[in-house]
């Protein structure tokens, strides 16, 4: 049957129109958001027939020609949206029912003493993963890399990074995740390669090598931006040519339209999967695919997004074909497990990225609840948890009963969540369990990030010198003359990169038992958090918060595939819901707020099962306090 193809998006399609596309209906849906904007707006039915031509005389002063075209050209990309059912995400898998726990392994455990955290270390750890009640790790890179993104610019990928030990060693350490009934799976980098990589060099190094037309080296650059600072192109001076970097100038983007690149990318997917490993999460995955040529960005939509180029390569032209291609012929014959890392990406694009039968990815991390709307990470603010509930009702509507939503605060690329939402420390053990409550109870899959289990918040940087990522470096840079250095520290303290990668706090000794030398990242202010020693001892913790709850949703399927019911949705500062399906439900009541909120519940209730307080009120709810209960 061939598909009758809708108009081309133009000037004449209405508001209805562009949001009835799935990339118009997530990039409305972001500005929106950025502007404070409630979606209900362009729900309104007279608001929906304003036709785009309208729009852009009105803007005509403020916005370009090329902001439409290009907007225009990615809308027409993609017609339809994905049509599928509600009985999709009701099909029973392990990776729904997992509970991952991601690895940092730089700042999780150093067995060797060196201030640096290795393999030895993770190994020695597997029995507290275990015992937490984690199913599946995921580890950040560990092959072998100059560390200049601190393992996420690959010079080999078949080989382990010195620093974090040998592949004996992780082949022994896969061995053992295995024989306790865990699953394993590694970072996968391949949006780009160190600029020491092989590859790279012999590109460089010969004229006729075929690695040359491995990365984008060209006479000419572009405007495209880095996201690390500057320009995305670095100059080689001897061979007069610019090589395409959207992160660090040592990590150069690979261009997916070469072949046997892919088939390269595919055959290491498959030697590391013939391993044994369980699958991956992917690296940048959406910005495998650039426009052809490379053509210049729009400089308005560059100066909404703080980078120039974005729309030419976040949703490119042969993102679904390359995704096919690598799930047929690489994860598919293994069985292996797909989650993607995808920022931009909003939930009608990622149904078409993750929907079953487009067989491309499982999942995908979406970033959009990490910040309140109209903020940005280095935005030094309280963040309103009335947001994380306005996202998941959202999400859970819209993308959930489709697709399997992933369900995190933290990853190494972020803050500590909880300090997100305040710096006082009074609150911190409250909001840690109130988060959590809501990440082991909502329909999705729960991705920990070390630490999380014990309430880690973020530390005090004092110095530049203090810092270690590259990105903080950069910006520092940057910024440091206009600025000034008090303001520049005040930015980095709220948003570096470096606030989730502060080392796991295991005891109470020197360097919180993480190593007996000082490790490569310490502020002399460190998070006020007890050690998993001192947490596994007291029964009012985090840590054993976490591990009750944890095999609660083990020992509860209803947690899993059963539906969600909202209540007093329009309610500010209280966030309840049920879980339920024939055989249970459970009721979930949050307040999201520092103030005292009545109490009383949108459903019959029978048993308390967990709750952040040891004594209650009976109309009450404390601040940031939190509630699971039986139902009739
Ligand atoms: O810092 C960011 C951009 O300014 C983040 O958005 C982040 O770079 C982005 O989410 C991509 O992250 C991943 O790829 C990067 C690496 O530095 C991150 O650690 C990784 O998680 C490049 O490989
Ligand atoms: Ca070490």
């Amino acid at each position: 049957m061939t598909k009758i193809s809708k108009p081309q998006i133009g000037n004449h399609s209405t508001i209805k129109e562009i949001c009835s596309n799935p990339i118009g209906h997530d990039i409305v849906k972001k500005l929106l958001l950025q502007l404070k904007m409630q979606s209900k707006w362009i729900e309104n039915p007279i608001v929906g027939l304003i036709r785009i031509g309208l729009i852009r005389k009105i803007l005509r002063r403020k916005v370009d020609d090329g902001f439409f075209e290009a907007f225009f050209h990615l809308l027409n990309q993609e017609q339809n949206p994905y049509t599928g059912t509600r009985a999709e995400n009701r099909e029973k898998t392990w990776w729904k029912e997992a509970i991952f726990y991601q690895i940092y392994p730089r700042s999780f455990c150093d067995s060797n003493k060196d201030g640096i955290g290795d393999l030895g270390g993770v190994l020695e750890k597997l029995d507290y993963l275990k015992e937490l009640g984690v199913d599946v790790i995921w580890l950040s890179p560990v092959y072998d890399s100059p560390n200049d993104d601190n393992g996420y610019d690959i010079r080999d990928y078949f080989n382990i990074l010195s620093e974090f030990g040998t592949m004996e060693q992780f082949d022994c350490l896969l061995r053992a995740i295995h024989d306790k009934g865990m699953r394993l799976i590694m970072d996968l980098v391949v949006n780009h390669t160190s600029d020491e990589h092989p590859w790279f060099q012999m590109a460089l190094k010969d004229p006729q090598s075929k690695y040359r037309d491995y990365y984008f080296l060209r006479t000419e650059q572009n405007n495209w931006t880095s996201f690390f600072s500057g320009s995305a192109w670095n100059y080689y001076e001897e061979q007069k040519l610019y090589g395409l970097h959207l992160f660090s100038k040592k990590q150069m983007d690979l261009n997916w339209e070469n072949k046997e690149l892919r088939e390269d990318i595919k055959q290491m997917i498959r030697w590391w999967l013939a391993k044994g490993v369980d699958g991956f999460r992917m690296d940048v995955i959406n910005y495998i695919s650039k426009e052809e040529n490379l053509p210049d960005g729009d400089k308005t939509i560059g100066s909404l997004m703080g980078y120039y180029g974005i729309e030419k390569y976040f949703y490119g032209p042969k993102l679904h074909m390359y995704l096919q291609e690598i799930r047929k012929e690489a994860f598919e014959p293994f069985q292996a497990f797909s989650v993607g890392e995808m920022p931009g990406i909003g939930q009608e694009m990622g149904k078409l990225l993750t929907g079953k039968n487009r067989r491309e990815l499982d999942m995908f991390f979406s970033f959009d609840h990490l910040e309140n709307p109209g903020k940005v990470r280095f935005d030094d603010y309280s963040y309103d948890l009335n947001y994380l509930k306005e996202y998941l009702m959202d999400w859970n509507q819209n993308y959930s009963s489709v697709c399997q939503l992933s369900l995190f605060y933290n990853n190494h690329d972020n803050p500590r969540f909880i300090s997100k939402v305040t710096d006082d420390c009074s609150y911190h053990k409250l909001i840690a369990k109130l988060l959590a409550v809501i990440q082991f109870t909502q329909k999705g899959t729960p991705f920990i990030f070390q630490g999380d289990e014990l309430g880690m918040t973020n530390s005090k940087f004092q110095h530049i010198s203090d810092f270690r990522d590259i990105e903080s470096l950069n910006l520092y840079r940057e910024l440091v003359q206009e600025k000034g250095e008090g303001e520049v520290l005040r930015i980095l303290n709220a948003g570096s990169r470096d606030q989730g990668r502060g080392v796991m706090i295991w005891n109470e000794h020197k360097y919180a038992g993480f190593s007996e030398k000082q490790p490569w990242i310490w502020s002399q202010e460190q998070p006020v958090v007890a050690s998993v020693e001192e947490q596994k001892k007291d029964q009012n913790s985090v840590f054993v918060f976490y591990q009750d709850l944890l095999h609660f949703r083990k020992d509860n399927d209803t947690l899993i595939y059963g539906d969600t019911y909202f209540y007093g949705k329009h309610k500010k500062n209280i966030f309840a819901y049920r879980r339920a399906d024939q055989s249970q439900s459970f009721y979930i009541h949050c307040n999201l707020s520092k103030q005292e909120q009545i109490f009383k519940t949108y459903y019959p209730v029978k048993t308390l099962l967990f709750s952040n307080y040891e004594t209650l009120k009976a109309d009450r709810m404390k601040p940031y306090e939190v509630r699971v209960y039986d139902c009739e």
